[in-house]
């Protein structure tokens, strides 16, 4: 299975806007111990589906690890350092979390990025995420990195308005996108999951995100 899931690619790196580098396929080496900390994670701080402020469960489940976590409710969104569903402290960021979120931001040109949150969301077949800007984090001038693993998404990455067209962008497993600069602030989401079965992660599509909250 690793065998046949890290042959053939070495990663590559694919410039796409201003402020916006793809890392094709970094994450494919360490793939697997990215999914078994994902593991200890999940079993620490469950995933969920969390309600919108407008009251709509998100057909994404996520949890968090690292010292905040990402949540909303019928409050609306903000960064805590506690788990709604256990009122305990987020699980530590593994070590191969950070190691990776640092040197893609290194590769990417954001020496110094140290996360202080990772939000981990999964997708099974028909999960989406609408169109939406990231702006909860204090200081814009970091940039968040992403991974993905598992089942190939649709990404669509827009303007820094609403109503700009959005360009598709394929997400593939071990892909790893840094968001920095003048892309930070871009609208952007993910079309509905296919039906599919990946080797490595089953029905599902798993998303990283690494952020500086404070
Ligand atoms: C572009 N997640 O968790 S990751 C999110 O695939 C989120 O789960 C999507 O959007 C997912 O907030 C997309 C890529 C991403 C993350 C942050 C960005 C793209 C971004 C911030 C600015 C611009
Ligand atoms: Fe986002």
């Amino acid at each position: 299975m690793e065998l046949f899931d890290t042959a053939g690619e070495s990663p590559w790196l694919e410039p796409i806007a201003d402020g916006l580098v793809v890392l094709r396929r970094h994450a494919l080496e360490p793939a697997q111990a990215l999914l078994s900390a994902i593991d200890r994670v999940t079993a620490e701080a469950p995933l969920v589906h969390r309600m919108t402020p407008g009251g709509h469960p998100m057909s994404v489940a996520m949890t968090c690890c690292g010292e905040f976590g990402w949540v909303t409710d019928r409050q609306g969104y903000r960064y805590q350092r506690t788990s709604p569903e256990t009122d305990f402290p987020w699980p530590p960021m593994p070590a191969v979390f950070r190691q990776l979120a640092q040197n893609a931001a290194v590769e990417a040109g954001y020496p110094g990025f140290d996360p202080d949150a990772c939000l981990i969301n999964r997708y099974a077949r028909g999960a989406k995420m609408g169109l939406h800007q990231d702006r909860d984090e204090q200081d814009f001038r970091w940039p968040i990195v992403s991974v993905s693993l598992g089942l190939p998404i649709n990404f669509q990455f827009g303007g820094r308005q609403r109503n700009e067209r959005p360009r598709k962008i394929l997400l593939e497993h071990g892909d790893v996108v840094v968001w920095g600069g003048e892309s930070r602030l871009n609208y952007h989401g993910v079309l509905t999951l296919k039906a599919g079965e990946h080797p490595l992660t089953g029905p599902y599509r798993y998303n990283l995100t690494f952020r500086r909250a404070r």
